[in-house]
């Protein structure tokens, strides 16, 4: 494990407690506990009940939009909307995204296609994008990584020209704006996510977004077992519905939204800040003109300027306790069953191959303090001072299984 690797003889690590990356914030635990009371004393606990109401209403409201469902997480609602959506055969994703985007097609028999992505924004590149439709082709599901926004009006223009449904998968984008309008009102429905890892959370939790009457209301009986009514099944369904108790989690941290993005906003400055003179280290920007949540804060590795590699980032970090993450790397392509299905795909994706390999995701959150990020900008000073001893005793690459994946792990080791 690269935690107990000790790169300063004589020196604990720069932190004692792990730095996370996706540490939850919580907002006010009195709410959230004033709430919880509320739906034991009303003895309604899931269906539809008040709180997840309520929820949908601030969400819907925050976005802009005519209808919001919640269901129980984002992988359930981005299956629910495609099958709302009659998407059938071939869907057109990234493959630099959660592994979620593509199993929610593949567990309803759909085929991912993987697209190239754009070197800049790191989401789908729509020219890319017409060159995958085929004869099969029903639908493209866009991700606005980051949250920082998929080329939407590229993606509609396609769409329309080819008949394809736009979906898309807004699970870091709450709260953002793409010229001046919500995320969550682009294409024909968008999906969140309330993870615990998300800024807004609801321990679990996701929610379909939608300006179309019909849509909603196929998706509205789909997430309640097709039921049109008690005891009257009228299509099939599954349970993505969301309980009181993750809409009471959910509702309270909605009410620190501000507060959270300040934080993230305030982080996001100073990593900026901290790290502006590490050679070959650039921290993907936000477009401040927008509305941003900055939920993540990204470095780009160029491994030509920099004196250690991406992976050699993540192993100096990590001695030092900060649990940086590579996300979405090997690419979903390279995870199975994609892997197994096509294993030509990669040499199609060579963007998409070349960020994958320079991307590393440092923790924020409230979780994380100014004085934290100076710490961190120390690290980065201190190893690029010590480059040439660290590059001769880290490896340049690190296989997968080599990189602690979760809390549990990292502190058994
Ligand atoms: N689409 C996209 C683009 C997504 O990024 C995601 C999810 C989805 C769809 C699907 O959304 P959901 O179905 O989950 O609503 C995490 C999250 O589990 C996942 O939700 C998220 N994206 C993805 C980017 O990150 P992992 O496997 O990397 O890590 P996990 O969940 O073990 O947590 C990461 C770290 O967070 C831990 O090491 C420690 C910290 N943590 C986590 C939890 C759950 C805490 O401190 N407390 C906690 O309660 O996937």
């Amino acid at each position: 494990m690269t935690s107990k690797l000790h790169l300063w003889p004589g020196r604990s690590p720069a932190f004692a407690q792990p730095l996370h990356v996706g540490r939850p914030n919580i907002g006010s635990a009195a709410a959230i506990h004033r709430r919880i009371d509320e739906i034991l004393q009303r003895k309604w606990l899931s269906n539809d009940g008040v709180m997840v109401q309520e929820f949908e209403r601030r969400i819907a409201a925050l976005v802009g939009v005519k209808h919001c469902l919640a269901v129980c997480n984002a992988t359930v609602g981005l299956e629910i909307a495609c099958r709302a959506a009659a998407l059938s055969g071939e869907v057109i994703v990234p493959a630099n995204t959660f592994v979620a985007t593509a199993h929610a097609l593949q567990w309803q028999g759909i085929t991912p296609v993987f697209c190239d992505i754009d070197p800049e924004t790191h989401n789908l590149d729509p020219h890319c994008v017409e060159a995958c439709i085929t004869p099969r082709t029903t639908g493209i599901i866009g991700v606005h990584v980051w949250g920082r926004p998929c080329a939407a009006a590229a993606l509609e223009h396609i769409a329309k020209k080819h008949d394809l449904t736009l979906l898309f998968d807004a699970a870091h984008a709450l709260g953002c704006s793409h010229t001046g309008k919500m995320i969550g009102r682009f294409g024909t429905a968008e999906v969140f996510s309330f993870h615990a890892t998300k800024f807004v959370n609801c321990g679990e939790g996701g929610a379909i977004v939608t300006g179309d009457d019909g849509f909603a209301a196929r998706v509205r009986q789909m997430r309640s077992f097709g039921l049109g009514g008690c005891d009257h099944v009228v299509s099939v369904g599954t349970n993505g519905k969301m309980s009181e108790f993750a809409a009471a989690v959910g509702l309270t941290s909605l009410e620190s939204i501000d507060e959270f993005i300040q934080t993230n906003q305030r982080n996001y400055h100073a990593y900026c800040r901290v790290l502006a003179e590490v050679p070959g280290v650039k921290v993907l920007r936000y477009d401040e003109a927008e509305r941003n949540n900055f939920q993540y804060v990204v470095l780009q590795v160029d491994e030509h300027e920099s004196p250690l590699t991406r992976d050699q980032w993540l192993q100096v970090l990590h001695a030092e306790n900060v649990l940086a993450r590579r996300y979405f790397y090997p690419g979903v392509h390279r995870m199975e069953p994609y892997r197994s299905h096509d294993p030509t795909v990669p040499s199609r994706l060579p963007v998409t191959e070349a960020i994958l390999k320079q991307v590393l995701v440092l923790p924020t959150g409230t979780a994380v303090e100014s004085a934290d990020i100076e710490l961190i900008g120390g690290i980065f000073s201190r190893a690029c001072a010590a480059a040439t001893k660290l590059r001769a005793l880290l490896p340049a690459t690190l296989p997968l299984p080599t990189v602690p994946l979760g809390p549990l792990e990292q502190e058994a080791a």
